[in-house]
């Protein structure tokens, strides 16, 4: 099976769930949407984009906290054939004035408490906002914007999905990378279908009854699966959170609404299970859990399984692949590895001279499947060096053992993944070298004591100058993304470098493994 020529993702969905309508599609922290009412909502809000004059194909930035109205918005805006560019919370002005300028977005959905954030950037120039619409706005409204709910009960539904191809650009995500900018990975319709059909029914086995919560949010590839795709492609209840997953934020609604199957990373499960207030098994309802963003160490999965009774599913996808390519399975968990290839997915491990490596070696690892990534917008050269002939280059580095499953050995680049959230620390350097008592810095991966990844700054100050480690790593958290502070900071009296002064990070690395 595959989708139909002429396929409109959200009109999929829709018809898919029409007699589901009474159900409840949606639970967020202030109340429900039965699945006729995203239906309704999400097709007015596709009137009203049309009604403020954006047409199929442009861009429309989702900027937005975990709430109902982030699938309204996203549904609303893949039926009217309009392309949602769905974008972190966390990120900084100059994050989102590039991604306006890069997308050349007409229009904005924005949550009431990012809107100072994006006025920001918009004064920043270089963008091409025609429309603005504030989702539960804190105060008045900027000149010409629209509050949400005003502008859906404006219009009337959309009859008809926009006719859109199966394999038109349906929404970007960014995905970042060692240097450079953000890059806008441009997926089709057709791929949200495929990463339902290939991962979220068969592996995960979700059905309607399911009640789904995912500590990712839904502007990563991971959490829009996870809350948005999967479970509306069998009809099952989704738990929405605009806070921060923190331990507590989670054990409420594990208590309150009673999810059957949780999505994490694994900071998140470590995190969880040293809190004093973890949950005793009988007050959830969990039948399953998954983890992605980082490898999970098998140690915490086992700790998790003997308190709650349930597996934690670990695999590995990509903002690329959009969803997850390499799992373990329900009752055939394997821990300490990533899995087995999830079926219609083909995986390779290459060595430097592009062949496929023997089990047992380290090797590239490179994915074939239908729910790639088109291309990055406007990036030929990353996008020649990441989509090669069919296959995608992951970036990561793995080994696959004699039963084909595979285990992590690390990223073939400098990037980090810090609570599965990437870091590139040539970014982090360059912020910390903004200080003005800062001469140099190198920035790595040190292992926390669960075994996880966090960012270590060491830092050369300038002859005469004194800085302490709380006053840089709260510069570094006023000027990025906040999760891209150094956790550990050490000041050191110069760095490793090669004769020509290339920082020798690997050295940094060894020296922290002693
Ligand atoms: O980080 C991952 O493993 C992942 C999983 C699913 C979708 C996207 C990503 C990046």
């Amino acid at each position: 099976m595959t989708p139909p020529p002429r396929f409109n993702f959200a009109g999929h969905l829709f018809d898919l769930n029409r007699e589901r309508a009474a159900r409840t599609a949606y639970i967020d922290d202030r109340g429900t949407l039965s699945y006729g009412q995203l239906e309704e909502r999400s097709r007015r809000l596709a009137a009203a984009l049309q009604a403020a004059g954006i047409r199929r194909e442009e861009r429309v930035l989702l900027l937005m906290l975990d709430g109902n109205d982030w699938p309204v918005s996203f549904l609303g805006s893949l039926y009217a054939g309009a392309v949602p560019v769905a974008v972190n919370t966390l990120l900084t002005p100059d994050d989102y004035a590039y991604m306006l300028d890069h997308s050349r977005a007409q229009a904005v959905l924005v949550s009431g408490a990012l809107l100072p954030t994006l006025q920001e950037a918009m004064s920043r120039g270089g963008h091409e906002v025609r429309a603005l619409f504030v989702s539960q706005p804190a105060g008045a409204l900027p000149e010409g914007a629209q509050e949400f709910d005003a502008a859906l009960a404006a219009v009337e539904p959309l009859a008809a999905p926009v006719t859109t191809a199966s394999d038109d650009p349906g929404f970007w995500l960014y995905s970042s990378g060692s240097t450079g900018k953000p890059k806008g990975t441009v997926h089709t319709h057709a791929n949200l279908w495929w990463t339902a059909e290939l991962y979220g029914k068969p592996v995960l086995g979700l059905t309607e009854d399911d009640v789904c919560f995912s500590a990712a949010k839904m502007y990563f590839a991971y959490g829009l699966g996870n809350a948005l795709t999967f479970p509306l492609s069998v009809g099952a209840t989704v738990v929405l959170m605009a806070e921060r997953p923190t331990p507590d934020a989670t054990f409420r609604r594990w208590v309150e609404h009673k999810p059957t199957v949780f999505f994490g990373a694994p900071t998140g499960f470590a995190g969880m299970l040293a809190s004093p207030r973890l949950p005793a098994r009988e007050a959830v309802a969990l039948r399953m859990c998954s983890s992605a963003g980082e490898a999970l160490p098998g140690e915490i999965a086992q700790r998790f399984k003997q308190h709650f009774g349930c597996e934690i599913i670990d695999g590995i996808g990509s903002t690329e692949m959009l969803h997850i390519f390499i799992s373990n399975r329900p009752g055939d968990v394997r821990y300490g590895t990533t899995g087995r290839p999830v079926e219609g997915y083909e995986v390779e491990l290459r060595g430097e001279d592009g062949r496929p490596v023997p089990d047992g070696e380290v090797g590239d690892l490179y994915i074939r499947g239908p729910s790639s990534a088109l291309m990055y917008w406007a990036n030929r050269e990353k996008s020649r060096e990441t989509f090669q002939g069919g296959w995608t280059k992951s970036g990561d580095k793995y080994t696959r053992d004699a039963d084909g499953y595979f285990t992590y050995a690390g990223r073939s680049d400098d990037m980090l993944k810090v609570s599965g959230i990437y870091v590139s620390p040539f970014e982090v350097e360059a912020t910390l070298m903004q200080h003005p008592a800062v001469l140099e810095a190198a920035v790595i991966g040190k292992e926390d004591a669960d075994g996880l990844t966090k960012t270590k700054a060491f830092v050369v100050l300038k002859d005469g100058s004194a800085a302490t480690e709380d006053e840089l790593k709260a510069f570094v958290k006023e000027r990025l993304a906040p999760y891209k502070y150094p956790r550990f900071l050490e000041f050191v009296g110069e760095l490793p470098k090669t004769a020509t002064g290339k920082i020798q990070r690997f050295r940094l690395r060894e020296k922290e493994k002693q």
